[in-house]
């Protein structure tokens, strides 16, 4: 069975500067570009929101990084990010994108939030990455991109309950950390999963 690289939202406001900045999120572009460089089939994801979207915290009149109680599960509210066709959802200019053979866009719907590859948040809509990855023959996928605690933990947990194996590159992704440690919970999540966590040097091998 094939094997695919997914490069998760590794994007403009993810990276220092940025909107919604990952600490340190731009070190996993040459991770990432070495992946692209070596696996020969590949996918990379981009967080793509309308103006006005239900995760951005002003849509609400609350504060960034605060958590919406009401909703069901409480779910994080962030600042504007990745709104379509802006800079900030672009993705960042070191980034070998022309090495994908698929760009999928994710969090599209105003009213829906999207943080795994696979399903929407809603935990029933799907992009339809299964289907074609399952067309393409793949039975694994390797993850690297932003954030470690969010999209990438979303779409490692979703592979794995879809039945792909799951090896995540420890230096190619980065977490938000909005509580200190949330990046290391979130592998030790990903690895009870049955997820492996491999350095670049071991998934290359
Ligand atoms: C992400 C928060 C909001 C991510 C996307 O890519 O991990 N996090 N939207
Ligand atoms: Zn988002």
């Amino acid at each position: 069975m094939r094997s695919a690289l997914i490069v998760i939202d590794v994007q403009n406001d993810f990276c220092p500067g940025g909107a919604l900045a990952v600490p340190r999120g731009d070190e996993v572009v040459p991770v990432a570009n070495r992946l692209l460089a070596q696996m020969p089939l590949s996918v990379i994801t981009q967080d793509w929101h309308p103006a006005g979207h239900v995760s951005f915290a002003s849509s609400r009149g609350a504060a960034p990084y605060s958590i919406d109680a009401a909703s069901n599960p409480p779910r994080m509210l962030w600042p504007d990010h990745c709104v379509a066709g802006t800079r900030g959802a672009g993705f960042h200019p070191l980034l070998d994108t022309d090495r994908a053979r698929l760009i999928l866009r994710k969090g599209t719907d105003l009213n829906l939030d999207s943080y795994s590859a696979f399903i929407e948040n809603d935990r029933r809509t799907p992009t339809g990455l299964a289907g074609w990855l399952a067309a393409l023959g793949v039975g694994s996928v390797v993850l690297a991109g932003l954030a470690t605690d969010y999209c990438v933990k979303a779409t490692a947990l979703d592979a794995r309950a879809l039945g792909f194996g799951v090896d995540i590159v420890a230096e190619g992704v980065r977490g938000v950390e909005a509580s200190p440690g949330d990046a290391e919970r979130a592998l030790s999540a990903m690895a009870a999963a049955g997820c492996r966590i491999l350095s670049l040097n071991e998934v290359l091998r």
